[in-house]
């Protein structure tokens, strides 16, 4: 069983390789920089990673590797972006802060899977 304390640290949702770039910054439009990231959405958190090291489902635990940035999502909003990027397969998170990312994956049936997930955390906060 887990050394966690139950309760204590939150539930691992998903995690996994995508292209991520922010386009706005408090409601101020930013420059894209496309970066692929190791994504982690974790209880109520979506967490980005940039160091190659990261790249496994344990990095988000306390004491390992350290996030580039995390977006809350409660409140935050998921639309689909392909007039946003000439990139297929975009999505836009919007947080209740006015920042803004992209989200892509060549794969479609993956960033569906992103899409949904996400979208299901951001429910689950709305009811509680
Ligand atoms: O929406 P934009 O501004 O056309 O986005 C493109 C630019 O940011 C471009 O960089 P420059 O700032 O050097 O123009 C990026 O290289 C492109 O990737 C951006 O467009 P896509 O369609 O890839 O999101």
């Amino acid at each position: 069983s887990s050394p966690d304390t139950e309760g204590v640290t939150p539930e691992l949702e998903k995690a996994g390789l995508l292209n991520k770039t922010k386009i706005a910054e408090g409601g101020r439009k930013l420059r894209k920089n496309w970066n692929l990231s190791w994504v982690v959405l974790v209880g109520n958190s979506l967490v980005f990673f940039k160091d190659p090291k990261s790249q496994n489902p344990d990095s988000w635990k306390p004491g390992n590797s350290r996030p580039e940035s995390s977006v809350d999502l409660r409140g935050a909003q998921l639309q689909w972006a392909n007039d946003l990027s000439s990139r297929k397969n975009v999505f836009k998170l919007r947080t209740v802060t006015g920042n803004e990312f992209l989200l892509q994956s060549e794969t479609e049936s993956l960033i569906r899977e992103w899409y949904r997930t996400i979208q299901n955390v951001i429910d689950r906060l709305v009811s509680l």
